[in-house]
């Protein structure tokens, strides 16, 4: 195992102080490597301890780096390029804030020039813009990994593994948890970019256990073929928000993984728009049990495709069994579900879960009227009903009546009320919904529990990097309750994204007195409060109208009409049940039918109670205890007074925000008689979100489609323009261009990095002049010093940590030898 190593500090303290003296003395006389290499207390020795030899491989590597600062025009003749062989790419070039015009023809030329020449990665100080290339480039091998491995960001080309690099390095020097967020329209790349910042993480984080890397690599594929499906806007939507945190030692190997998931879209399960899909999964297990003729076990009609994957326009088992590619799929997810731990009755399980949702879409049901008015409803063709009753463990009998009726419980009686054919096939659908969204559920805590960090390998909780992918804003040409969902939840990240390059830093350049031309910047805030606030927001009106019974779907835009006085919603002539808001991504207009529904979530307790019956266990635990997906209430609670305590005062803002969201359980589930419905769950989630999010330290990928046809190089002028400005991308160069990205207290400063210029035993004083000493020292230019803060570039930090992990380093190499590892 390798040795546990005291910090620097403590060492020099405690060990021989003699001979590091010495050494550190006989270093500073000739500072190289290869001298400390030949020094005779060390000679000999390395090759003997193989992580010693880590040790003196990475001080070798910073070293080379180790260069002084170059000058903006050394640089750019210095960079190679890596694509396009024989011609030359400045550095300059590679980031927007070097632009000495800002404006934005400028931008957009420089980034259409980028695109065609397959440059699809540009900065933004410490910001980056990704363009989608809709097409593979071979930029992502192993090789590349190692490239932008723990080097200055000037040295090679933009690319996601370098945003990746700069969190992972952010951590491990700082012990400070990182998130990076990133955001774009659907389709625009988002979750290719968060597969390549895991790929490249793992590849960090060296993790000595093969199997858990490989497990992490998993994780993604698995959840994506269930919370992922095909739509108008992309092939491989995500249909849910996903916010993965990988979890490293303090020396920042990689210990495991967890994964928050956010409003699964469930309703997709019995219908999707035209021309879209279902969750990839089900044609996935169609095609694969089909092709390993075990679809009779399943109960799944050879002849007849289920009606929830059969689409209007006519999609028959033939389109799903022929296609190699959904069989293939679907044995890479069974060796995902393999690798990742999970054991084969439990994926027995979850297909006969699958298979049961499949069958029950096929139930229907036909009137039969009786003297009593009512109309009853019953099951013509019991062939599906039976199907779904055997896959999942439950008595057809007691399936049928859930189904067709439902109990009243008045003045301590209970009554039987038969369901109409509306009412039976609302049921039906809910249980399917639920069934789903609670089989989702299932899995992702299935999987943390299976990637959770083996208490052996770090006794604390170690630190994280987070990386946040949600669904994109949308706008088809209908959009309903889940697009607004979808567009809120961005409009939330876009505010985050707002309060973090413009208003906080904005703010502290003011309190620490530091001449900066203030930038202006559309903030969304009055929208997000259209929407969030109390009693009066949109979602709050929706709720409100969601506990009348008597409510429709009118009553419910009439009443956003006469409560929502805001120029961001209006609502369009001539066009009933309609209405538009003024995203900060663009004009939607929604159609508010159904959504009174889809708000209420109802799931009938006569289902619950016939699931419960199930032989099948893991049905049985999926109704029986409550679902804790995101965590309960008293943790997210316990997050935020956390995070409210380590964070900077200028924080504040952010987490007022966080505190007027209510707190509420999730959906489905009811508590003092009040049902709990979609819109309060949502607000819910946002918040624990958002609470996750503050503890990090953010990174900004911005994503965007260059097209609407999902062309490789092509690049509509007119569709990146949107895209930058409703992102503010040109108010982010200038803010860039002026701003200091890092802005540590001085004594921060002083504690973390007195190294550099001061002696191991000296304890300087944590003040402004330290700071200089230290900066100086470094040979560092173009820096500022506030009331109480270093004010720093990005670079700066880069310099800064790549000595200190020197010093460190050869500190290493002393310790080592004076315990006698070396002798
Ligand atoms: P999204 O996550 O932003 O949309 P995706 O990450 O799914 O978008 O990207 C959409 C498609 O673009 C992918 O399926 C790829 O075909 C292609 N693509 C994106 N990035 C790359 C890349 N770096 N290299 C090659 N192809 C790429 V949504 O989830 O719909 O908001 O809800
Ligand atoms: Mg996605």
């Amino acid at each position: 195992p390798p040795p546990t190593l005291l910090h620097p500090e403590k060492w020099c303290k405690e060990f021989n102080h003699f001979i590091s003296q010495c050494l550190i003395k006989d270093f500073e006389k000739r500072p190289s490597v290869t001298y400390l290499l030949d020094h005779p207390f060390i000679k000999g020795a390395h090759g003997k301890v193989s992580f010693l030899q880590k040790q003196l491989a990475n001080i070798l590597q910073d070293q080379r780096q180790l260069n002084p600062v170059k000058t903006r025009h050394e640089r750019m003749h210095t960079r190679r390029p890596y694509h396009v062989e024989g011609v030359e790419k400045y550095c300059l070039e590679d980031d927007l804030v070097n632009l000495e015009v800002l404006d934005e023809d400028t931008i957009i030329h420089q980034l259409q020039k980028r695109y065609m020449d397959l440059l699809i990665y540009t900065y933004v100080g410490d910001i980056l813009i990704a363009l989608n290339p809709f097409q593979n480039l071979s930029i992502y091998s192993p090789q590349f990994s190692r490239l932008y491995h723990g080097v200055k960001r000037a040295a090679n080309p933009p690319h996601i593994f370098a945003s990746a690099d700069a969190a992972y390095q952010c951590m491990v020097t700082f012990s400070k948890d990182q998130c990076i967020v990133i955001s774009g329209e659907s389709g625009s790349g988002k979750t290719e970019s968060a597969h390549l910042i895991v790929q490249h993480l793992t590849f960090l984080g060296k993790a000595d256990n093969q199997t858990l890397r490989e497990k992490i690599l998993q994780v993604n594929s698995l959840v994506e073929a269930f919370g992922n499906a095909c739509t108008a806007i992309n092939d491989n939507s995500s249909r849910f928000g996903k916010y993965l945190e990988m979890m490293f030692t303090p020396t920042g190997a990689v210990m495991g993984a967890r994964i928050s998931e956010y409003l699964l879209e469930k309703s997709r399960v019995i219908k999707q728009a035209v021309g879209e899909k279902n969750f990839h999964i089900f044609y996935y297990i169609y095609a694969g049990l089909y092709h390993q003729q075990k679809l009779s076990d399943f109960r799944l009609p050879e002849e007849k495709l289920s009606r929830y994957i059969a689409d209007e326009t006519g999609r028959v088992m033939h389109d799903i069994t022929s296609k190699e590619s959904y069989r293939r799929q679907f044995e890479a997810i069974q060796h995902c579900f393999r690798i990742i731990g999970f054991t084969e009755k439990e994926v027995h399980s979850v297909y006969r879960i699958l298979a049961g949702i499949l069958n029950i879409g096929n139930i229907e049901f036909a009137a039969i009227s009786s003297q009593h008015q009512t109309d009853k409803s019953e099951i013509p063709n019991t062939e599906a009903l039976k199907n779904a009753a055997s896959v999942l463990c439950i008595s057809p009998k007691e399936l049928k009546e859930a189904l067709t009726s439902h109990c009243v419980v008045t003045r301590g009686e209970t009554i039987v009320r038969a369901n109409t054919v509306d009412r039976a096939t609302e049921v039906r659908d809910a249980m399917s919904k639920a069934l789903y969204g609670r089989l989702f559920s299932w899995i992702v805590n299935r999987i943390n529990t299976l990637l959770q960090p083996d208490k052996n390998i770090c006794a604390d909780d170690g630190m994280n990097v987070g990386i946040l992918d949600i669904f994109g804003f949308e706008n088809f040409w209908r959009n309903s309750f889940e697009q607004l969902c979808i567009n809120i939840a961005n409009e939330q990240i876009q505010y985050y994204f707002n309060q973090h390059v413009f208003a906080f830093e904005q703010m502290e350049y003011q309190n620490e007195g530091i001449d900066a031309t203030v930038v202006e910047y559309e903030d969304n805030r009055p929208l997000l409060d259209m929407f969030l606030q109390k009693p009066l927001g949109l979602l709050a009106l929706l709720d409100e109208e969601s506990r009348f019974p008597q409510a429709t779907d009118q009553t419910l835009v009439d009443k956003f009409e006469d409560n929502l006085r805001s120029k961001y919603f209006w609502r369009p002539k001539g066009v009933e049940l309609c209405f538009g808001i003024q995203h900060y991504a663009g004009k939607v207009l929604y159609d508010a039918s159904g959504v009174l529904e889809k708000n209420r979530d109802t799931l009938p307790v006569d289902v619950v109670v016939v699931l419960r019956t199930s032989e099948n266990k893991l049905l049985q635990q999926l109704f029986s205890i409550p679902l804790t997906k995101t965590g309960n209430l008293a943790q997210t609670k316990a997050r935020i007074a956390a995070a409210s305590r380590s964070l900077p005062p200028h924080f504040s803002a952010g987490r007022a925000k966080v505190d007027t969201l209510e707190v509420i359980r999730h959906p489905g589930e009811t508590t003092n008689m009040k049902r709990q419905t979609m819109a309060s769950y949502f607000r819910y989630s946002l918040m624990d979100l958002l609470s996750k999010m503050v503890v990090g330290q953010p990174h900004f990928v911005r994503c965007i489609k260059p097209n609407d046809d999902r062309e490789a190089l092509m690049f509509s002028q007119e569709r990146v323009l949107t895209q930058l400005r409703s992102t503010g991308i040109l108010e982010t160069v200038s803010i860039r261009q002026q701003g200091y990205s890092h802005r540590i207290l001085f004594e921060e400063f002083v504690k973390r990095y007195y190294y550099l210029a001061f002696r191991a035993h000296q304890i300087p004083l944590a003040n402004k002049e330290s700071c200089i000493a230290i900066l100086e020292k470094s040979r560092l230019d173009h820096w500022v010093l506030g009331k109480t803060k270093v004010f720093l570039k990005y670079y700066h930090i880069e310099q800064l940590n790549l000595l200190l992990r020197q010093v460190i380093g050869r500190v290493v190499v002393l310790q080592a030898y004076t315990k006698g590892w070396l002798a």
